[in-house]
This record gives C-alpha cells, sequence and structure tokens, in this order.
C-alpha cells in the first residue's frame, strides 16, 4: 500500500491526475440526479479480486440506464490496473463511479459530453478483526427497498442508494453492525451494502435478485465455494422467520468479505456464534481472494 505522502492518482475521463484537485463538474448527472453507476472492488496481493465480474456488472448497469462507457471492456480493465500499477495499490480497495455525463436538466438530450468515467484506489474502513470472530448484530430497517418495477436492484446505480443509506443510519442509530432491508412483501432483500445468506439443516439459501437483492460479486463467489465444498446452495424466498430459525447466517460484500451475522433484532441465531459451515466457507474465500482474479 502506498505510503501517506506519496503521489496518488485518479483515472479521471481517460487521463490519470492527481488525487488531490481531481474533481467533476458541479453539472456532473450523477452529482445532479444520481443519474450514474458505481463498482466497489477489492484488491488483494495485487489480484484484483474478480475483476471480469465487476466490470461486466458495471457495463450492463451503463446499458440499462441507456448510456455507453464510450470505450471498450478492455480499455476499461486496463485503466483499472492502470490506476492500481501507478498508486502501488496491492492491497485495498479500488472505487468506479460512472455517470451518463455532464449536462443542466434531466433530458439526456442535452448531455454535453461524454460518460463521466471515475476510478481511484482508496483505503477500506474495515469491520474490526473481533466481528469476525464474534460476530456482528443486526436489525431490520423500516426502511424498504424499491420494488424491482420501479428501480431494478440489479442496477448498481447511484440514486438508489439513498434509501441504503437510511437504512444504515437506522442501524447506527442503534450500534448495530448492519441493517437488514425488507421488499414491499415483506421479504428480507439484503443488508444496505451487503448480501445476505442463512444456513438451515446443511442446507444454503440467499434471496434472490427479483426480491431486491443485487447480485452481488462476493455472493457469486459464495455460490461457487458452495458447489466447491458440496454445500447445497440455492436462491430462496427469505422472510424473517427464516432469518430467526437459521442456525447460522452471514452477509457477504466486497467491503465487509463473509461475515456471521449473529443477532438480528436482538433474537440470537443459532448458538449466537459464527457457526462451522460459516467459518468453513471464510477459510475457503480467503484463499480465493488471491487467486481468483485480474493479478496486476
Ligand atoms: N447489496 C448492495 C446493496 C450493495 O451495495 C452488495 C450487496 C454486495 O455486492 P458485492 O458485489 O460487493 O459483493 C453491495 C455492495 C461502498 C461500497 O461504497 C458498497 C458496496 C461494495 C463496496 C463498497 O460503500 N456494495
Amino acid at each position: 500500500m502506498a505510503g501517506d505522502n506519496t503521489q496518488q492518482w485518479v483515472h479521471l475521463n481517460g487521463t490519470l491526475v492527481p488525487k488531490s484537485g481531481a474533481g467533476v463538474s458541479i453539472y456532473d448527472h450523477g452529482f445532479l440526479y444520481g443519474d450514474g453507476a458505481f463498482e466497489g472492488i477489492r484488491v488483494y496481493s495485487g489480484n484484483i479480486f474478480r475483476l471480469k465480474q465487476h466490470v461486466d456488472r458495471l457495463y450492463a448497469s451503463a446499458r440499462s440506464l441507456g448510456f455507453s462507457l464510450g470505450i471498450s471492456k478492455e480499455e476499461f480493465t486496463n485503466r483499472i490496473a492502470e490506476t492500481v500499477r501507478i498508486n502501488g495499490h496491492n492491497n485495498g480497495y479500488i472505487r468506479v463511479s460512472v455517470s451518463r455525463g455532464v449536462g443542466l436538466g434531466l433530458d439526456p438530450k442535452h448531455m454535453n459530453s461524454e460518460a463521466t468515467v471515475v476510478i481511484s484506489t482508496e483505503e477500506l474502513r474495515l469491520y474490526s478483526q473481533e466481528m469476525y470472530e464474534t460476530g456482528l448484530n443486526v436489525i431490520t430497517a423500516s426502511t424498504r427497498v424499491p420494488p424491482a418495477c420501479c428501480i431494478d436492484p440489479q442496477v448498481k446505480s447511484l440514486g438508489k442508494y439513498i434509501n441504503n443509506i437510511a437504512a444504515k443510519e437506522e442501524a447506527n442509530r442503534v450500534g448495530a453492525g448492519e441493517a437488514l432491508m425488507l421488499n414491499m412483501s415483506g421479504n428480507v432483500a439484503e443488508a444496505t451494502g451487503d448480501n445476505l445468506f442463512l444456513v438451515r439443516n446443511g442446507r444454503i439459501t440467499t434471496p434472490p435478485t427479483s426480491e431486491g437483492a443485487l447480485p452481488g460479486i462476493t455472493r457469486g463467489a459464495v455460490i461457487d465455494i458452495c458447489q466447491t465444498l458440496g454445500i447445497p446452495c440455492s436462491e430462496a424466498v427469505t422472510t424473517l422467520y427464516d432469518v430467526y430459525a437459521a442456525d447460522e447466517t452471514f452477509l457477504t460484500g466486497t467491503a465487509a468479505e463473509v461475515i456471521p451475522m449473529v443477532t438480528c433484532d436482538n433474537r440470537t441465531i443459532g448458538d449466537g456464534r459464527p457457526g462451522p459451515i460459516t467459518n468453513s466457507i471464510i477459510a475457503e474465500f480467503r484463499k480465493l481472494t488471491l487467486v481468483d482474479g485480474y493479478h496486476v
């Protein structure tokens, strides 16, 4: 990781510029309307974890929002790798933010630039090691995820996060580590920045994206790990009953990785400690982070 006084660079619309002072227009559609998308990516010992999947999801987000990123996926991948290399950022977080571009007025006809593309490397603010060992206390937020017919949860769009931030604030207010979010039917969709997994009777389930979950890259990795370990894993509509009655539960996300969840709404899940299946998945995930991805 680069030291504090090392010059850091940001990839801004195709050019590497010094991070200090890097910025976008006050008329950027991302800033004005949340009209854009983002990716949070992790690099482990020089391996950009599942970079292809992140780039694919970003392009799908932009396509569904109806704007072009203007460059090929290969070029985009190279820009991310170049940013990691120049910043000597072998471990940490990569933030990729894109928007429709610059233009006042919500009508996309009035854009006067191509898409805005920003790639930066950042330090992560992680959960403490203790939380991985003892597990997270989680609440159910009163803030719901919007129905998929209004804002599709598969799009990692900038604008939809006002809701997730409101739910995260609910967790903060009561000192919980995360908040689960329900959809309009009252089923569990996901947490504010993580996907949910349940273990019951040796079988693993996770809510489907149609219930309001983002198709998380870490979620995909855990589904693959279950296959490797021979643990049955499937998508299932999930209620709070399922959460409360589970033997083990855990959350997955780029920032949190795989983290046990041991209480929900002040109810103890299982025996209140990270369970054996969760721990075996965490161990397997650690190995995968070093080998599955793009080596810079
Ligand atoms: N659900 C939501 C709503 C998310 O935002 C995940 C699930 C997990 O997806 P991945 O692909 O990370 O396994 C996310 C991920 C940030 C930040 O800027 C947010 C995420 C990831 C990294 C950084 O706070 N969200």
